[in-house]
């Protein structure tokens, strides 16, 4: 079984709140269509999460107590969000399902079993970085952390990661003109350290929870999800663009 995380980068303009990428979505949709086996999908929040957040302070996990509407804003943003992922995917006959993230993560941690089941029954349950409520806390989840706890139990044979770059670099290559490129790399060599420009330490923060994953899957890869075929190759496990890390 494979989890593929659709970036927020990908499927959103970033920095334009609540700007959604159709063409981007609509090719991934195309790819996941004739993907003949259940998969875990998890997409990121991109601009329905990142920028409220940080606008309101979310990023900061605290007391839900008087950051209700705050905190309602960006849940609701998300799952907007999810139904046109969740509607582009139907539309091509991927048969997922939604589960949306504050839903199953309770008191206890998330409730697994719904995924299992969902499985089981050879649908693709569809997760997403989201905000969830604990105790009367709050506290954002990035969809990177959600396939840390789905690898844990599922123990997937790869985990693909889209994102808006060709993979993994010296430094962020929207920024350094002269970053190198890694096709292969070993977690324990890296130190990626950009701005953190998002709610969730963005690349810096997907590295740290990739290092993590490792133990329980055979490879991680991340690619450029706004090439569908790069995507398509990826989950048959054929050699294409990207940067797999060990
Ligand atoms: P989201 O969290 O919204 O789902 P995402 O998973 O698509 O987003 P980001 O957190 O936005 O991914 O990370 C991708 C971005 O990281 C790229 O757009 C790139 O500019 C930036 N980046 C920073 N440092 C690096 C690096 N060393 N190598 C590759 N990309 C980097
Ligand atoms: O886009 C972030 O999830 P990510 C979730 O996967 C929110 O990092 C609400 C900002």
């Amino acid at each position: 079984m494979k989890i593929l995380k659709i970036g927020g980068s990908v499927i959103t303009n970033k920095d334009k709140y609540r700007s959604v990428n159709r063409e981007a979505i609509a090719n991934i949709a195309k790819v996941l269509g004739e993907f003949p086996e259940p998969l875990i999908l998890v997409h990121g929040a991109g601009s329905f999460g990142h920028n409220k957040s940080l606008e309101f302070g979310l990023d900061t996990p605290g007391k839900v107590r008087g950051k209700e509407i705050e905190i309602s804003t960006v849940i609701n943003d998300v799952l907007s969000l999810n139904s046109i992922i969740s509607d582009a995917l139907a539309a091509e006959g991927f048969r997922g399902i939604s589960l949306p993230t504050h839903a199953i993560y309770g008191n206890n941690g998330p409730n697994l079993d719904i995924v299992e089941e969902m499985l089981r029954n050879t649908f693709s349950p569809i997760l997403y970085g989201d905000i969830i409520i604990q105790k009367g806390n709050y506290r954002i989840i990035s969809g990177d952390e959600i396939i840390l706890d789905m690898s844990r139990k599922f123990k997937p044979d790869e985990i693909i990661f889209a994102t808006d770059v060709d993979g993994l670099y010296s430094s962020d290559p929207k920024e350094y003109s002269n970053a190198k490129f890694f096709r292969d790399v070993r977690a324990s060599e890296l130190n990626i350290k950009d701005k953190g420009k998002d709610a969730t330490g963005s690349m810096t923060g997907k590295v740290e929870k990739i290092k993590l994953m490792l133990p329980f899957t055979r490879k991680v890869m991340i690619v450029n999800g706004m090439f569908p075929e790069r995507l398509k190759k990826a989950l048959n496990d054929e050699d294409t663009i990207g940067t797999v890390v060990h």
